[in-house]
């Protein structure tokens, strides 16, 4: 049976420029809606008159707001430079700066010293020619300088600057996670992965190498977070962190420390690791691991090979979902549609396979063309492409049609696998009366959602 008042829902929210906007949700989508307050950037800009400004993006969907970072940068102090960075900027570096003439400076790829080395330059004068890993406009042209190579040692980068936030740091937590009480941090375990799954921007961007920090490193840093701010609550940032001996290694580490009771992590790990780790799996729980989120995509065989997910299959996705359950780790499923094959029945088929491997959490996403991707450039050469406002390159919105289906019913689709997901009443039941704290906490944050969404929907806000 299912309930039709799950938490998806399409609401109005006010763009940077204070104009409303359509945004759908989801259950455990990340809509961030008070990300930028252009008023209150402009006054800071304005007094501090910086010389440089280089917003943070996290990917696609955030290169709107890089946008108009830099724009109102330019507006209230002409002179600063503005130099943006990251997997977008990246991939489109010679479109930005013909496009938009507030960007001054592209750094291309790893961030830490070629950031460095452009400011060094800019305060001395010197030619921006000479720093590797930039592109920026001269004379007319865009110029792009020969690629940086990357970090050997990642070890070697000094720690993030938590300082720099410094009581603030207390303010951070994830609801859906942890609840509101305990403070949470995200942790760089390594960078880049050797797998080369089509629609990932990741493994181009990190040239298809995967460096990883010491276990020590690691775990100096969770327990610096933890001694200084009271984190305890770590997601560890890395794309694929591993099995085997580094883990191995790592829980080793964790729990020799006297922080090893009170703190708990997140990781993203493929499931063909998961299923092949089996003797591992206990010993991570006990290190502190709750939660793993892994992809599973789709229960089509073509569409996994096209989207080169070797080792993938229905099989492996399901051992590897029991033996998270039977060692208490909540598991979180992550399922794709749109592919060009998509239909209304193979989507009807990737519901019941969800439905099937029962994750204790899944979330549906649609294909999206990140550049950088192999994706991108296909969907960019055949002109798959109907949606070009970046901030919908949020894997909720659906930005291709398929052979068969249109991209509204791409993303009907989308919301009928969230219905038909969370809408069981077994699966709810099951999960608000499970043993595993993680899964009651997220089904009472999902009842809570779905009653107010039906509350709302009465009194029709
Ligand atoms: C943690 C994380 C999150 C956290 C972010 C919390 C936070 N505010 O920091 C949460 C859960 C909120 C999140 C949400 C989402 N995420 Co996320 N997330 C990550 C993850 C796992 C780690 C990010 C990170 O800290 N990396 C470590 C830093 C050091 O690496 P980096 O960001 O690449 O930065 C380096 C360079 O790129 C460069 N650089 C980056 N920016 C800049 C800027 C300048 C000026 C300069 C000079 C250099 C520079 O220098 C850095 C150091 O070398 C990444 C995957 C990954 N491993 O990076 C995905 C990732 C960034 N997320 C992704 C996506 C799709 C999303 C969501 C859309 C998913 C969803 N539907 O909910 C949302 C978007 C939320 C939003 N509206 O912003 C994609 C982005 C794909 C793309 N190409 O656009 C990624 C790459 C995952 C993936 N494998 O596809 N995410
Ligand atoms: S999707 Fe995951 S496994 Fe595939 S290339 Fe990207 S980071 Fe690696």
């Amino acid at each position: 049976m299912t309930n039709q008042k799950v938490p998806v829902q399409i609401r109005l929210v006010k763009d940077p420029d204070g104009k409303e906007v359509r945004k759908a949700t989801v259950p455990f989508s990340v809509v961030l809606e008070k990300t930028f307050d252009a008023k209150e950037l402009e006054e800071q800009i304005e007094s501090f008159q910086p010389d440089i400004v280089a917003p943070s993006g996290l990917g696609t969907c955030n290169a709107y707001s890089v946008l108009r970072t830099a724009e109102l940068a330019k507006k209230v102090s002409p002179s600063t430079t503005t130099i943006v960075g990251g997997q977008h900027f990246t991939a489109l570096a010679e479109e930005s700066l013909e496009g938009y003439p507030d960007i001054n400076v592209v750094v291309r790829g790893e961030g830490e010293q070629t950031l460095v080395e452009t400011a060094g330059t800019l305060q001395s004068h010197e030619s921006l020619s000479n720093v590797r890993g930039i592109s920026f406009r001269h004379d007319g042209k865009i110029i792009h300088t020969p690629n940086r190579p990357l970090i050997s040692d990642l070890d070697a980068l000094p720690f993030p600057g938590y300082h720099f936030l410094g009581e603030h740091m207390k303010e951070y937590y994830f609801t859906l996670m942890t609840g509101k009480d305990t403070p949470f941090a995200i942790v760089e375990g390594s960078r880049g992965c050797l797998h080369n799954c089509s629609y990932c921007s990741q493994w181009r961007f990190w040239k298809r190498s995967h460096r990883m920090k010491s276990p020590k490193r690691i775990v100096d840093e969770i327990e610096r977070l933890h001694t200084e701010y009271g984190t305890s609550f770590f997601w560890l940032a890395d794309d694929n962190l591993t099995l085997g001996d580094r883990m191995d290694n790592l829980c080793n580490e964790i729990m020799r420390r006297d922080i090893a009771d009170d703190v708990t992590w997140f990781c993203q790990i493929r499931c063909d690791e998961v299923a092949q780790n089996k003797n591992l799996l206990a010993k991570m729980r006990k290190a502190g691991n709750v939660w793993i989120l892994s992809g599973f995509d789709t229960p089509h065989a073509e569409i996994l090979d096209s989207f080169r997910r070797e080792g993938i299959d229905q099989p492996t996705a399901k051992k590897a979902v029991d033996l998270l359950r039977e060692n208490e780790i909540f598991s979180q499923g992550m399922f794709i549609i749109g592919d060009r094959r998509d239909s209304h029945e193979s989507i009807e088929a990737l519901r019941e396979y969800a439905d099937f491997l029962d994750p204790d959490i899944a979330t549906f996403m649609t294909l999206t063309p990140f550049p950088g991707t192999e994706i991108y450039d296909n969907a960019k050469r055949e002109g798959w492409i109907e949606d070009t406002n970046w901030s919908h390159y949020d894997m909720i919105h659906a930005i291709m049609p398929t052979e068969h289906l249109t991209r509204k019913e791409v993303q009907e689709e989308l919301y009928e696998c969230y219905r038909s997901f969370y809408g069981k009443w077994k699966r709810r039941y099951q999960g608000l009366l499970s043993k595993n704290e993680i899964t009651r906490r997220t089904y009472q944050y999902l009842a809570r959602k779905a009653i107010l969404t039906g509350l709302q929907s009465l009194i029709g806000v």
